[in-house]
């Protein structure tokens, strides 16, 4: 990681969260309210950020001197892999749209946010920076992984073409408050919370685990990522991009266990070998971001335990479907 030689204060600036009602863009607002900026925000309503000049349009009215870049189409494994077309288009013409968007209205410094399945499926373990396109892509998620890697280079290509203080940051798998919990849409963590629960609820002797529970994961927690990336913002300034994790990894049937205990479900893991396992295992290398000083806070049960917490306000809220299948 280059020098810190000074830093970029967010102090007094208009930040554009682009995607603020995701769990990672909520998860940056609420990092940036310790911060003395003002917090801009486009609703879905007024802005589809797949339509170039809604985008432009907005950028041209709100002049943001910064851009985090956290919209994004997004889904666990089966949506990635049943819905190559969206998560290809839409997320190449949404960083398209705001990357090429922020240049032309001289925004001064903008984070692309990725995701660590931009690396080769057979990438050595841990995954160092320089592993990206040293080989071919794990086929489940190859449409997003090529999107965001896209990305990634139109933010160095900007600044080398352009000079933009454009920088990327690629965290591993995450979850926390505001995931999505939709079990044909979602991520592993909060469709085990769900189906766990629901299970625990219904007596249920067991519940069901996608594949074969031997893949191993890293998960960070959202609120570790949006520190990490108002850090990164005010510090980093280079064309290389930034793993993002925990430096730990556990099994899908470890996490499973886990979560079984945080829920309090005592009944059986009953794995499913008819769904997918994808990337065997995709533990990023973090040494770049460790050597400077950024270190990821929350443990894994303690941050589970605070995704339960959000899981259950929001069934008792009324926002989540209340029959999640185990
Ligand atoms: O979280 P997940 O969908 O994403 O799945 P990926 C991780 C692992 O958990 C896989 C297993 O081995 C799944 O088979 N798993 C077990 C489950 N039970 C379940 C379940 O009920 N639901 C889900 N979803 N998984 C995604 C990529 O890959 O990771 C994206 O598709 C993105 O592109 C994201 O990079 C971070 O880690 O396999």
């Amino acid at each position: 990681m280059g020098a810190i030689d000074k830093l970029y204060s967010l102090k007094g600036k208009r930040i554009w969260v682009a995607g603020h009602r995701g769990m990672v863009g909520s998860a940056l607002v609420r990092r940036l309210a310790d911060v003395d900026c003002q917090i801009l925000t486009a609703e879905r309503a007024a802005v589809d950020l797949r339509r170039q000049a809604q985008v432009e349009d907005w950028l041209a009215e709100h002049r943001p001197d910064v851009v985090f870049v956290a919209a994004a189409t997004v889904g666990g494994i089966l949506a990635n892999d049943t819905r190559p077309a969206d998560f290809l288009y839409d997320n190449l013409a949404i960083e398209a749209n705001i990357i090429h968007g922020a240049w032309r209205v001289g925004v001064e410094k903008l984070l692309f946010l990725g995701s660590s399945c931009i690396y080769p499926r057979e990438a050595p373990q841990p995954i160092p920076e320089g592993a990206l396109l040293t080989g071919a892509l794990e086929p489940t998620n190859e449409w997003y992984a090529i999107a965001k890697i896209a990305g990634l280079k139109l933010c160095e290509a900007y600044r080398r073409q352009h000079g933009a203080r454009f920088i990327s940051a690629m965290p591993s798998n995450l979850y926390g408050p505001g995931d999505n919990y939709d079990l044909e849409t979602s991520h592993v963590i909060p469709a085990l919370i769900a189906k766990t629960h629901a299970a625990k609820i219904g007596n249920q002797r067991s519940v069901r685990v996608w594949g074969s529970g031997r893949p191993r994961r890293e998960f960070l927690y959202v609120d570790d990522l949006s520190d990490a990336l108002v850090w990164l913002i005010e510090r980093y300034d280079d064309p290389e991009h930034v793993n993002i994790g925990t430096g730990k990894d556990i099994t899908i049937h470890e996490l499973a266990e886990t979560v079984a205990d945080v829920v309090g479900f005592r009944g059986r893991l009953q794995f499913d070998p008819s769904m997918p396992d994808g990337t065997f295992r995709k533990l990023l290398d973090v040494t770049r971001l460790d050597a400077c000083g950024w270190r990821a806070k929350t443990p894994l049960r303690a941050g589970l335990a605070l995704a339960y917490v959000d899981f259950l306000q929001r069934l008792e809220a009324g926002q989540l479907a209340e029959d999640a299948r185990a």
